[in-house]
């Protein structure tokens, strides 16, 4: 008898096991870039903390390289439809979801990465984050911002004025406003193509170039294929940790804040990493003998000239917002 019970109290405690075993939610999260990346280091880091502060409830997997969606849209979609939990994503294609984003990667808006993060970690780009989560159809949650420097344009062929930019064929992020400001340039916006296929694409002869941060156009490869970085540094474009409602909706009050608070603690340490990936960047890509080209006081003023039809065409809703964030930006 008393084995018996012995027994019957054995297999209740591997159920019991099992059961707590089984109740660990498991969560996965999109990224884009390879191991190493500043966002891909933060996102790590955000699994660790998450699965650290739950206790185990809740265990964040990391698809990094792209490997679970080679795009961003794609991953984007994915989070409205509950398929996937978290994507560390650019501002710029979440725009095609809620458009107020654009008004806080207008081109040429900061004077540099301090005035942009003094605007983020402020009031207007914690009303940005807010602004996510109440948009009633997006079904997203914004969660902290990663940073991602200046974006340049790098080409197969020597540029120093607007008018050099004449026909050239540019792979931008798939965002319309993106587009245009490639159009206002005299040259022709490819998008569909994921940060992943440039490379290839420019290699090949589709695009004649792209336009990224050092750290991308380092880490990509893309600086071996085209070998012209100009440094014209045309818009601030900060990355978004997006969360799934329909993914999330049963996770309790408690863990729901433990994840909030997760993501706003690694969004310190990816500037860090970021700080330090960009300066290492740009140190390879020079010593790779890549032309980097500076312009000329005019020819920036004349690309800057260029994109602002797009406050008008992109930013006319959110004005009083963006300048605001000039008005900021008189202290830096
Ligand atoms: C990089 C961002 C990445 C974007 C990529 C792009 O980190 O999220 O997907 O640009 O241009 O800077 O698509």
């Amino acid at each position: 008898m008393k084995r018996i019970l012995t027994l019957v109290l054995a297999v209740a405690l591997i159920l019991g096991l099992a059961s707590a075993a089984s109740a660990q939610t498991v969560l996965k999260l999109a990224e884009v870039h390879k191991e190493g990346y500043p966002t891909a280091l933060a996102d790590v880091e955000f699994a660790r903390l998450v699965e650290e502060k739950t206790e185990g409830r809740i265990k964040v997997e990391v698809y990094l390289g792209g490997t679970l969606y080679e795009t961003e849209p794609a991953s984007i979609e994915a989070l409205q439809l509950g398929d996937l939990a978290f994507s560390r994503v650019s501002a710029s294609p979440v725009s095609n979801f809620v458009p107020a984003i654009n008004a806080i990667q207008m081109p040429y808006l900061y004077k540099s990465g301090a005035h942009m993060w003094a605007v983020l970690n402020g009031e207007i780009g914690q009303s940005f984050l807010k602004g996510i989560e109440e948009h009633e159809t997006a079904g997203l949650m914004g969660l902290c911002y990663y940073d991602a420097g200046s974006r340049s344009f790098y080409l197969t062929k020597e540029v120093h004025t607007v008018a050099d930019m004449a026909g050239l064929k540019i792979r931008v992020q798939d965002n319309a406003m993106m587009k245009r400001m490639v159009e206002l340039l005299g040259a022709t916006p490819v998008t569909g193509i994921g940060p992943t296929a440039v490379r290839e694409n420019i290699a090949t002869g589709v695009i004649n170039g792209a336009e990224n941060n050092w750290p991308t156009y380092q880490n990509m490869g893309d600086y071996e294929v085209a070998k012209f970085y100009i440094l014209d540094q045309h818009t601030r474009v900060p990355e978004i940790m997006l969360a799934s409602k329909a993914a999330l909706k049963d996770l309790s009050p408690e863990d729901m804040a433990i994840i909030r608070e997760c993501a706003v603690a690694v969004q310190q340490f990816e500037i860090d990493e970021w700080a330090k990936k960009e300066a290492s960047s740009e140190e390879i890509v020079r010593a790779a003998g890549t032309t980097v080209i500076e312009l000329t006081p005019e020819a920036r003023a004349e690309f800057e000239e260029r994109m602002l039809p797009l406050y008008q065409e992109f930013g006319a809703q959110w004005m009083d917002l963006i300048n605001q964030i000039k008005e900021i930006g008189k202290d830096f």
